[in-house]
């Protein structure tokens, strides 16, 4: 298992599969599971604690509202966290992404966009962190981005 996505509600699942699929695409092993902040901490502090020694390389962690998930669990391990804002339906997720990439300093967590595309790009950031070991997994990422300039290059026209 090399990436753990982890979310605070099964309500995030809709935002947080845009990761898994992205990993899907690249062969990329992952679990997934609601692991929250404030409903299961001890959960969180077990999950984070143990994810290195469960051969866990990277932490994908969404939350919406008061999204302390990420931040909590890097908190606990010092594996690389890369938190996705889910949107809120309050604050249409702007109280998500402040939460989560207002880290005071001392422990980073790498924060995504808002929702669908956050996800998606944590899933496909992940791929690279772990593609820095894995020629392989580069090669699938540099061929993914050469496929989407192609089909944007192949019908420039918008009106098409
Ligand atoms: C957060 O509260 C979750 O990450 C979710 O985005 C939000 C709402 O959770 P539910 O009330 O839908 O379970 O902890």
């Amino acid at each position: 298992m090399k990436v753990g996505i982890i979310m605070g509600s099964k309500s995030d699942w809709p935002t947080m599969q845009h990761a898994a699929d992205m990993l899907d695409k690249f062969g990329v092993e992952y679990e997934t599971k609601v692991v929250s902040a404030h409903r299961t901490p001890q959960l969180l502090a077990d999950y984070a604690s143990s994810a290195a020694e469960r051969g866990i390389k990277v932490i994908i962690a969404g939350a919406g509202g008061a999204a302390h998930l990420p931040g909590m669990a890097a908190a606990f391990t010092s594996l690389p966290v890369l938190g996705v804002p889910v949107k809120s339906k309050a604050l249409n997720g702007i109280d998500s992404l402040l939460s989560i990439c207002q880290m005071p300093k001392g422990v980073a967590v790498g924060t995504l966009a808002i929702g669908d595309a956050g996800a998606a790009n944590a899933g496909l950031l992940a791929a690279q962190i772990l593609g820095c070991q894995q020629p392989q997994l580069l090669a699938k990422i540099d061929q993914f981005r050469s496929e989407q300039t192609e089909t944007i290059l192949a019908n420039p026209n918008p009106a098409e």
